[in-house]
């Protein structure tokens, strides 16, 4: 226990010349073992992976000598070498928590705002923080997006952080506190890591603990049953017209009833939003909800929807050739996302499969269904897609491809069955609803495989 903190003296001050332990030498590990250096501690960095730095051998380690612990979000809550530095009675915190503490003492002024969901919450914060800046608004998105959040505390040019939390991420924080949170959606996914549905939601839910305002999708089935049991102030959004506190759709117009003193505001126009795809909508809805909350004008908030793209794999056009239209919608790497995929285009030649994480494949095929022309089958968990797909749309056609051929090899074939499929008015949709690696190195080499094998086979380049 650390005697410093005890008697007045700041939390940083307590951790110099004293020993922590940094869990995970990954992105967030880095950063913490950086900051905690520049203050005066002695870090421990282990990893269960041998990586440069870390020590891989943690029985070896006498944590008697530690004060503290911040571990990094990919470890589960019950990990063995977490069990043991629990019982050991060392304190352990989030990288999340960390940095409240540090922002706290070194750069109280700086307000947090934070995004959570299992779809859209790069997309939103990456919104959010547009809309501000064009407010005169110093704002930066960080967190799950890619840039640890403890990098960024103590950075006094920055009003605001946005924060993008994953589900990780909230499990392993309870002390960081925020002027405002949005959940976008609460969907199947990372089911291996919580071990339940159940426990999934209840990470998602419990950023509303540390909020002072919650924006919550009123459209999302499952986040609409548990809105009742929320204790913080509430505002909602949805496709629809908005009744008050909620910011909605008025024919073509995104109007706001919750921010505004008079009866409602205009913030922007449908066809600003692109693309007008209803969970782009639905998540611009909530940038302009959380951008509110802290102050963004409408005519900003606006401009910076108009001016905002997608990032590369979310829904990005690779070609329209011949009257057909090839879609590189990687990140879809869970059912939820890869449904929202399908839903905003007509009729799809799709591609999925992969590494499903415990989700289940049966809601997302029994509403897709329509709008699958063919099926293309790859990865780990094709057979869980076969499965649904011959229970829920029987009619629906499909191939596997040979599990053998990996990155290239498989994305030129893969393209070679999609080209033989699609017809003119049709795309070519890869939102694979499962995640990658056990084919590919990521979700971003995975898009860059189809659009290359896209470019080389269809546009022959
Ligand atoms: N490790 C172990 N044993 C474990 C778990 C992890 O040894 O049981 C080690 C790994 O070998 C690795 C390190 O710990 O060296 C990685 O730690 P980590 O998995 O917590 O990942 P970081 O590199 O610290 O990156 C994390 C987020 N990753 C995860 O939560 C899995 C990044 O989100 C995030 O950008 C970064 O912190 C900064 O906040 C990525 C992600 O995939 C994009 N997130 C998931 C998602 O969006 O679905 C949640």
């Amino acid at each position: 226990m650390r005697s410093g903190w005890l008697h007045n003296v700041g939390f940083i001050d307590s951790l110099k010349n004293e020993r922590v332990l940094v869990i995970g030498a990954g992105v967030t590990g880095s950063s913490v073992m950086r900051f905690l250096e520049s203050r005066g501690a002695k870090t421990q960095l282990v990893d269960e992976k041998e990586i440069s730095g870390a020590t891989t051998d943690f029985a070896k380690i006498d944590l008697q000598n530690f004060v503290l612990a911040v571990v990094s979000p990919g470890w589960k809550l019950d990990h063995p070498w977490v069990e043991r530095i629990r019982s050991a009675g060392i304190e352990l915190i989030s990288e999340i928590d960390l940095a409240w503490r540090v922002k706290s003492e070194l750069n109280p002024a700086q307000q947090w705002i934070a995004l959570t969901g299992t779809n859209g919450k790069t997309t939103t914060v990456q919104m959010t923080e547009a809309m501000l800046l064009r407010s005169g608004i110093r704002a930066r998105a960080c967190g799950n997006v890619g840039d640890p959040v403890i990098d960024l505390v103590t950075d006094k040019e920055i009003d605001i952080l946005v924060l993008e939390l994953s589900s990780f991420q909230l499990s392993w924080s309870k002390e960081a506190r925020f002027k405002a949170s949005g959940i976008l959606n609460i969907a199947d996914d990372h089911i291996d890591w919580h071990g339940s549905f159940e426990s999934y939601t209840e990470a998602k839910l419990s950023i509303s603990k540390m909020s002072e305002l919650l924006i919550a999708n009123i459209d999302d089935e499952t986040l609409a049953t548990k809105l009742a049991s929320i204790h913080s102030r509430l505002i909602t959004y949805t496709l629809d017209t908005p009744k008050p506190h909620q910011i909605g759709l008025v024919e073509n117009l995104v109007v706001d009833r919750a921010f505004v003193s008079g009866d409602a505001e205009v913030l922007f126009e449908l066809d600003q939003v692109k693309p007008a795809v209803p969970h782009n909508v639905s998540n611009a809805m909530a940038a302009a909800g959380l951008a509110r909350s802290v102050g963004a004008d409408a005519g900003s908030i606006s401009g910076a929807i108009s001016e905002f793209r997608l990032d590369h794999h979310r829904l990005e056009v690779i070609l329209e050739k011949d009257g057909v239209v090839w879609i590189d919608d990687s990140k879809a790497t869970n059912p939820h996302a890869a449904l929202a995929a399908l839903r905003s285009q007509l009729r799809s030649v799709w591609i999925a499969g992969g590494l499903a994480k415990g989700a289940s494949m049966d809601q997302l095929i029994k509403d897709g269904a329509s709008r699958i022309k063919f099926a293309i089958l790859i990865g780990t968990d094709a057979r869980l897609i076969e499965d649904a797909l011959r229970e829920h749309a029987p009619l629906v056609e499909y191939q596997i491809i040979d599990q053998s051929l990996k990155g290239r090899e498989l994305m030129l074939e893969v393209v070679r069955v999609a080209r033989s499929k699609a017809l003119p008015g049709e795309s070519v949709l890869l939102a694979p609803a499962c995640a990658s690696m056990d084919q590919f190195k990521n979700y971003g080499e995975r898009g860059d495989l189809f659009a290359s094998a896209v470019k080389e086979l269809v546009d022959g380049k």
